[in-house]
């Protein structure tokens, strides 16, 4: 396959296309275009543009072997992909013809694409980070691999039942998956529990080995990555779980056939499915056993790439740049140097340099509870060779610490691999620091905080270690894609070089006092807005008004993101036009979209809190259709493609100090929404880019956060001396949203006004004043849409182009190594 496209690497014609796909609809799904199933159509048109993108990555593949290039290794836990067809044609640089070829079939590109079942292999921002990263990688040609776990099931499929999140398994492989090829010779085998032994080797040597209680495989699954209109294709390399015998025969000779057979079942729940905690860890011994599995599987896998290219173990640092994208993938540190030292033979000190200078650590978080530490006990059962080895490290880590902080020793117990403050726990982010030549925060805040705070002690250290890499998102997904007006409009005022260099963007911002151009790109929003209420319809049954100001939160529900205060606006509103019914307030209609972790009962009674809201408010003839509050269910990279080409307002209030960087902030920005925020994250940026005036800002800032805290804050005061506010937290606390149940929110709101660790009361007010700020704003659609149209043009620095070339000059050191076509 595939003569119908042709056998050179010239791109098909309109007619190859048609020909390739009836060829799939009959000899891979057997149907004809009658009797054919939505699905057996997707499938076909799926197969057709693997077919356009395999000659490319084999190519790929065979330049970066014969080259021997220094390759990025892109360690994740979580690869939040997004549906493949549509970006991988638009990739191709084969949109329009697609399109054509598929309309010329009587069918519409579009409704097959949505047959697709997106791979949810993440929870949100980190895992689409990972995507759009290595979208950027593939893009700029730079030599890479992404590393993870294929799990079975993603992240829960949500729907909302009488107001409250219900969960559902994703059962995204169903259907099968046309993206994927499985390559069982590269299949690994990977040890768990046991114990250690020593041993003198044949050169009498002492050694040490790990006798493990079990063995599972570890079988790759790869996707090609296409860069965008360049002949690239990376690799996408996800682990599955196997049983290394089909049957246990031990097990099934004595008669046991069921369970020999269980045993198997056992070995394959290793990735079955995705941890759904977003930003909390959970200590459970499967989820070390799931981030053990893939980091051995690749750095297994990658040792067999250097030795099949006939280059020493010991210049591994020199072909590989391993980036952990947090500290998921840490237990890598300990793994190479295992590998090094007692499957390789080499020496210690060579093995730690090596180690090293392979590794880099991406830190994506302040939030102490997010701060992976693993029970002693449990680290010892799962990975005992593994803690002698950060025995060892830490031994001589501290070392270097006594020498560099004479008689310091609580500098030592802070800095240690071990937490020895209660229980005993390995702490993986020191892991991470110890064993990596580079550590970075994901916003310029964000790892100023870092270097203040959480890594102070390793900061003080090695402060050449410390770097920033702001995120940044990928353009083509986040534009190209999923606003294809917005790329029409922008393609047609400054030709489309934008999409492959995003700096270009800002091309357009003369093209903010163009009254027509300003027209049309009203006219787009307000397709988009009239789309999106389409679907809103659908999955909701509220009816929105397309003219209303669409005002959007979606991202994790987490109280530190506090979509709650967001609630206490449209409470207050909703306040004031009962008191006021003929107040003069711009229609609104509030979206909101996210998951809560199934655990975190906190976060589902937010869900319940915005949809009861919602019903009192949507159905109140008072309001006479002024404000809608919608929950869209199960907000995904799908959903995400229909919403943030649709906002005008984005709402981005995380307490300052708290959000990393975000990433949402930046699709929206680039899609023309203006951001109402907090100093928090990559919020900073945003504003520093798009400039103050066109940035709704509220709030404390870290510093101020940090000073009250100080002081000590005490959250009543607020309460009481803030009329409105009060009125709105007892009319929620009463029962009134809760059909009178007085106890439903009453956890809510008793936190709120006891401790609030998020802060909403202080910033209560300061945001909904600069809510009356965009209401005003908004009144002038010209000056709106002035300012919308600056926004887009001023966001060039956030596309993960930026951020990739970043890693590759400070982190990785790594260029370019182009593909000849
Ligand atoms: F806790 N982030 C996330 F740091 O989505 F590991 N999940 C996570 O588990 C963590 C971080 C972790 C997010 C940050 O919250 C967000 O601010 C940031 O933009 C994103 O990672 C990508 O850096």
């Amino acid at each position: 396959m595939n003569a119908a496209l042709g056998r050179d690497r010239s791109l098909p014609t309109r007619e190859g296309l048609k020909r390739a796909f009836l060829d799939h609809l009959l000899y891979t799904q057997n149907k004809s275009l009658a009797i054919a199933s939505r699905n057996d159509l997707y499938q076909a048109l799926a197969h057709t543009i693997r077919d356009c993108m395999l000659r490319t990555w084999f190519d790929t593949a065979s330049s970066y072997k014969a080259k021997h290039s220094r390759m990025v290794a892109y360690l994740s836990a979580e690869f939040l992909m997004g549906p493949y067809l549509g970006n991988n044609v638009l990739n191709l640089g084969l949109m329009d013809e697609v399109k054509a070829a598929i309309a010329e079939l009587g069918l519409d590109f579009d409704d097959l694409a949505n047959q697709e079942e997106e791979p949810g292999l993440g929870n949100g921002g980190l895992g689409r980070l990972a995507a759009c990263f290595i979208d950027s990688l593939a893009s700029l040609e730079i030599p890479a691999i992404g590393y993870g776990i294929r799990y079975e099931y993603g992240i829960f499929y949500q729907t909302i039942i009488d107001g409250w999140q219900v969960e559902n398994t994703d059962k995204w492989l169903r259907y099968g998956n046309p993206w994927e090829i499985q390559h069982a010779e590269w299949s690994v085998e990977i040890k768990l529990g046991g114990r250690t032994e020593t041993y003198t080797d044949d050169a009498g040597k002492f050694r040490v080995r790990w006798v493990p209680e079990k063995t599972v495989a570890g079988v790759p699954f790869d996707s090609p990555i296409l860069g965008y209109r360049v002949n690239t294709a990376n690799t996408l390399r996800l682990w599955r779980a196997e049983a290394t015998e089909a049957f246990d025969f031990p097990t099934f000779n004595r008669g046991d056939y069921l369970g020999a057979v269980s045993k198997k079942v056992t070995s394959e729940n290793l990735t079955k499915v995705l941890y759904p905690n977003d930003e909390s860890d959970q200590g459970k011994e499967l989820r070390l056993e799931q981030q053990y599995f893939f980091v051995s599987c690749s750095l297994q896998d990658m040792l067999r790439i250097q030795i099949n290219r006939g280059q020493p173990v010991t210049e591994f640092h020199l072909a590989f740049a391993i980036q952990l994208n947090d500290t998921h993938p840490a237990i890598g540190v300990a793994e190479l140097m295992r590998l090094l030292v007692d499957e390789h033979q080499i020496v210690w000190e060579q093995a730690w340099d090596v180690t090293r200078q392979t590794f880099a650590y991406t830190n994506h978080t302040l939030l102490p509870e997010a701060l992976e530490r693993w029970p002693l006990k449990l680290f010892e059962r799962v990975l005992p060779r593994h803690l002698e080895i950060i025995y060892e490290i830490n031994a001589r880590f501290l070392n270097e610490v006594r020498i560099r902080f004479l008689g310091d020793e609580s500098r030592l117990s802070r800095l240690s691999l071990i937490d020895e403050s209660g229980e005993r726990y390995v702490r993986m982010a020191h892991l991470a620091c110890v064993g990596s030549s580079a550590i970075n925060g994901v916003a310029e805040l964000h790892s100023e905080l870092l270097k203040r705070d959480v890594l102070a002690d390793f900061y003080a250290m090695w402060p050449e270690k410390f770097t920033n890499v702001t995120n940044g998102v990928t353009p083509r997904r986040w534009i190209a894609l999923s606003n294809p007006r917005q790329t029409s409009l922008v393609s047609r005022a400054i030709g489309n070089d934008w999409i492959k260099d995003f700096s270009r963007i800002k091309e357009l911002e003369p093209f903010a006092d163009d009254a027509g151009f300003a027209a049309d790109w009203q006219a787009i929003k307000r397709d988009n807005k009239i789309e999106l209420a389409g679907q809103l319809l659908q999955r909701t049954g509220i009816r929105v008004d397309p003219d209303s100001m669409f005002d959007v939160q979606v991202k994790r529900i987490h109280e530190y993101k506090r979509q709650h205060l967001a609630v206490l606006h449209i409470v207050a509103l909703y306040h004031r036009l009962k008191s006021d019914p003929n107040l003069d307030v711009v229609p609104r209609t509030f979206i909101f979209g996210g998951k809560a972790a199934p655990g975190y009962h906190r976060a589902k009674l937010i869900i319940k809190l915005i949809t009861s809201v919602g019903d009192v408010v949507n159905n109140d003839p008072a309001v006479r259709d002024r404000l809608k509050v919608v929950f869209l269910p199960n907000f995904s990279v799908t959903r995400g493609q229909r919403i943030y080409p649709a906002a005008d307002l984005s709402e981005q209030i995380s307490l300052a100090g708290k959000e990393a960087s975000g990433t949402g902030n930046m699709k929206f920005a680039m899609n023309g929404a203006l951001t109402i925020g907090t100093m928090d994250g990559a919020n900073v940026e945003i504003r520093e880019e798009v400039g103050a005036d066109q940035f709704f800002l509220f709030g404390l800032t870290a510093e101020e956060v940090y000073a009250l805290r100080a002081r000590g804050y005490s959250p009543s005061d607020y309460y009481r001396n803030n009329a409105e506010l009060h009125a709105v937290l007892d009319l929620i606390r009463s029962g009134f949203f809760s059909r009178g149940d007085a106890n439903l929110f009453a956890p809510l709101i008793d936190e709120l006004m006891h401790t609030d660790p998020y802060m909403l009361l202080v910033d209560y007010q300061s945001y909904v004043d600069c809510q009356g700020e965009v209401d005003r704003t908004y009144r002038d659609t010209q000056d709106w849409t002035r300012r919308s149209i600056l926004n887009a043009a001023r966001s060039g620095k956030f596309s993960s182009d930026r951020s990739i070339r970043d890693y590759a000059e400070r982190v990785w050191k790594v260029g370019p190594a182009p593909v000849s076509s």
